[in-house]
């Protein structure tokens, strides 16, 4: 976590923010941190921004989709970042055969390419300045397949390989990289699936900004390289 009596308030990038895990993040993150917010869809951006400016905190907003370079690059390439949340990404858990191909492109343009061209922007400054914290929210499919998953969870076994070279890459320019891997958690992720995981085993969001937060607290030579969260147990009540 930054110092509290450091004169420039630290600056945390969060993709994905407009809903969901990377809302929670954004919120929970902005008691320590200048929020940057990006995503497609404005209204969910101006919300947060919102709720975080009522909080007494503050909060750039911008629109862009991770999958494309420029509007990546547009977005974020001022920005000097002390912590990146790559968080955004999507899922369509059908078999291969009935996933379409715009499906299968927009699933590796967010979950895979969105990794590179976010990283690719932020990662030069925190080199450049020796310290920055990468974290990448993974999933549990990032080390086990099931039915449904031939692109999902490969894309997420991709978001592991790529969180633990990138760590062995930059851990001696200063920068950390953190890898969270969450069970189910309810939000809008793969909403409308009969086949996915019963509400009642699935953790909130702020269970995963905990996570977060709990692998940026760690001192200047320590390292949480990767955390995995899930529900303790089952709860009677989708509602909780
Ligand atoms: O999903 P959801 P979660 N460019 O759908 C944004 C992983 N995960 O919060 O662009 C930019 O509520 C989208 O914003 P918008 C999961 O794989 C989840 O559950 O405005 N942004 C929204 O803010 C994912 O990596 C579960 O539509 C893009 C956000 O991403 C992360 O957690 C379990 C974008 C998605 O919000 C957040 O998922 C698990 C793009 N191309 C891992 N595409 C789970 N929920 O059960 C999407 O193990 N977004």
């Amino acid at each position: 976590m930054p110092d509290a009596h450091s004169p420039r308030r630290p600056v945390a990038v969060i993709t994905g923010a407009s809903r969901g895990i990377g809302r929670a993040i954004a919120i929970s993150l902005s008691q320590d941190y200048h929020v940057v917010a990006l995503a497609r869809r404005r209204e969910g951006l101006e919300y947060l921004e919102k709720e975080i400016v009522a909080r007494g905190c503050s909060c750039d907003i911008h629109l862009a989709d991770v999958g494309n370079e420029d509007e990546v690059h547009r977005a974020l390439h001022d920005v000097e970042a002390d912590v990146l949340v790559n968080n955004a990404g999507l899922g369509r858990l059908v078999p291969l055969l009935e996933l379409e191909p715009d499906e299968w492109r927009s699933m590796i343009d967010a979950n895979v390419n969105g990794l590179y061209h976010v990283t690719r922007t932020l990662l030069p400054g925190m080199v450049k300045r020796g310290r920055g914290h990468i974290v990448v929210i993974s999933s549990i499919a990032g080390r086990s397949a099931f039915a449904g998953g031939s692109c999902y969870a490969a894309t997420k076994h991709f978001a592991n390989a790529f969180a633990e070279s990138l760590y062995l890459e930059v851990r001696d320019a200063g920068v950390k990289v953190s890898l969270i891997q969450p069970g189910a958690v309810a939000t809008e992720f793969n909403r409308g699936d009969p086949t996915a995981t019963a509400n009642a085993w699935k953790l909130r969001p702020d269970a995963i900004a905990s996570a977060v937060r709990h692998v940026l607290s760690t001192g200047e030579n320590e390292l949480v390289f990767q955390m995995e969260v899930r529900a303790l147990r089952k709860f009677d009540s989708p509602a909780r």
